[in-house]
């Protein structure tokens, strides 16, 4: 076979992804609350045992290259665009004003906020570390965050606690070690209600990210539900300002089913944010993009979403590969996964009007004629009736390949 001159590859992927078709317009995909954050598009594919593939981009090419794409927000930590030792100075103060020039250019919203409090060397211990020093560091971070979340007019504050935990077992005591992060969140709101009051602006939506396991070998809130007993605990001055932001894979990756988990967070009205990826069960935080794993369960999620009226942002926090060129990353990356959630939204609608779905789903609700309070006549009463879960699974399949709307193979 020929090789492919280094000089024409870019033109052949771009054919090639031109070629797959199915692709939506920049404003088509601005009509989706999607956001897309500084450190997925800056990804330079480093990992413990990886080097970089990629080189280093400015978050002014990144909030232009999601304008250009159609993903009309964006989130960051605040690290990914403020060094450290830039943090409180004028220096940061120059950078918020040129980022806000960049999202005014694109036509870009700043959705979200987070602070980085797990990658600098003086998160070693965690952000709730022994040290008053490190606690009292860490609770600045976090209201300087929430001051540039209002200044470039987010409405969400996110926080992944990733070092809460440890490595060494007895080293830690985990209620203290709670009460102390609990301290770091209450100073939050409480420069929010500050600031927001001064500005005249609504607060902010505290959302709370778990992941089971990594970077620490033992976290203190390893999932969405931990952190609703956390958030219920009476350590929070406010907590009805702090929600959840979980996160597609996480979930997953501790062996639970990421449908259930946010159906709990329904219910506790704590679903305000969401991180999109794919992934597989019970290994690492692979982050893969949207919808390349487990397309099926992912419909099955849009279906629950949508039929609950979520309304908060998509987050597309996942990791381009590092098989995939800087010029990939908007080239292929980042579109094509805005697009493949659209299509399974859009598809969560099909099944929401599915008339197969809708009369086995009611007819399941309805029952069969029971006789008598017996067992056995209750079980005989249902027993055909319940064939139909196994209908609804092929049905959701179906919807999923295509072959509701006529599409069929030739055997
Ligand atoms: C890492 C998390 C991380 C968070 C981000 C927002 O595994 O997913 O990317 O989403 O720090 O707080
Ligand atoms: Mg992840
Ligand atoms: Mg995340």
């Amino acid at each position: 076979m020929k090789p492919i001159p280094v000089a024409e590859q870019r033109s052949l992927v771009e054919r090639l992804t031109r070629a797959c078709g199915g692709s939506y317009t920049p404003e088509q995909r601005r009509k989706y609350f999607i956001s897309g954050p500084q450190w997925a598009a800056a990804y330079e594919g480093q990992a413990l045992f990886h080097a970089p593939t990629r080189t280093p981009v400015t978050f002014e090419e990144v909030i232009r290259l999601y304008g250009e794409v159609g993903v009309g927000w964006w989130a960051t930590h605040d690290t990914d665009v403020i060094p450290s030792d830039a943090l409180f100075t004028q220096e940061q103060d120059a950078i918020v004003e040129r980022i806000d020039k960049a999202l005014k250019n694109a036509g870009v919203q700043c959705s979200m906020v987070t602070t980085e409090t797990f990658h600098h060397a003086v998160f070693a211990a965690g952000p709730a570390a022994e040290s008053a020093a490190v606690r009292d560091y860490a609770g600045r971070r976090l209201e300087n965050t929430v001051g540039i979340g209002h200044r470039l007019g987010a409405s969400y504050a996110v926080y992944w606690p990733g070092s809460l935990g440890y490595q060494i077992q007895g080293a830690v005591e985990e209620t203290q070690t709670l009460r102390w992060y609990a301290e770091g969140l209450n100073r939050a709101c409480e420069a929010d209600i500050r600031i927001a009051k001064q500005l005249g602006r609504p607060t902010l939506k505290h959302c709370m990210e778990a992941k089971p396991f990594e970077p620490q070998a033992e976290i203190l809130l390893p999932t969405s539900d931990a952190m609703l007993a956390f958030i219920a605990s009476g350590l929070l001055t406010h907590p009805e300002m702090v929600g959840l932001n979980p996160e597609y894979l996480h979930e997953l990756m501790w062996g639970a089913a990421p449908r259930a988990a946010l159906g709990r967070a329904l219910l506790a009205g704590k679903l305000w944010h969401f991180d999109i990826n794919d992934g597989y069960r019970l290994k690492h935080d692979v982050d893969i993009a949207v919808g390349l794993v487990n397309p099926l369960d992912w419909l099955n999620v849009l279906v629950l979403l949508r039929s609950h009226g979520f309304n908060g942002p998509f987050n597309l926090d996942y990791k381009p590969p590092r098989t995939t060129s800087n010029h990939g990353v908007f080239g292929v990356s980042m579109p094509t996964a805005v697009d493949r959630f659209i299509t399974l939204w859009e598809m969560a609608g099909e099944v929401l009007e599915d008339p197969i779905l809708k009369e086995a789903t009611e007819a399941l609700k309805a029952g069969g004629e029971v006789s008598s309070g017996d067992v056995r006549d209750i079980f005989e009463a249902n027993k055909e009736l319940l064939s139909l879960h196994e209908l609804i699974g092929h049905r959701l399949f179906q919807i999923l390949c295509g072959l509701h709307k006529g599409r069929t193979f030739v055997v």
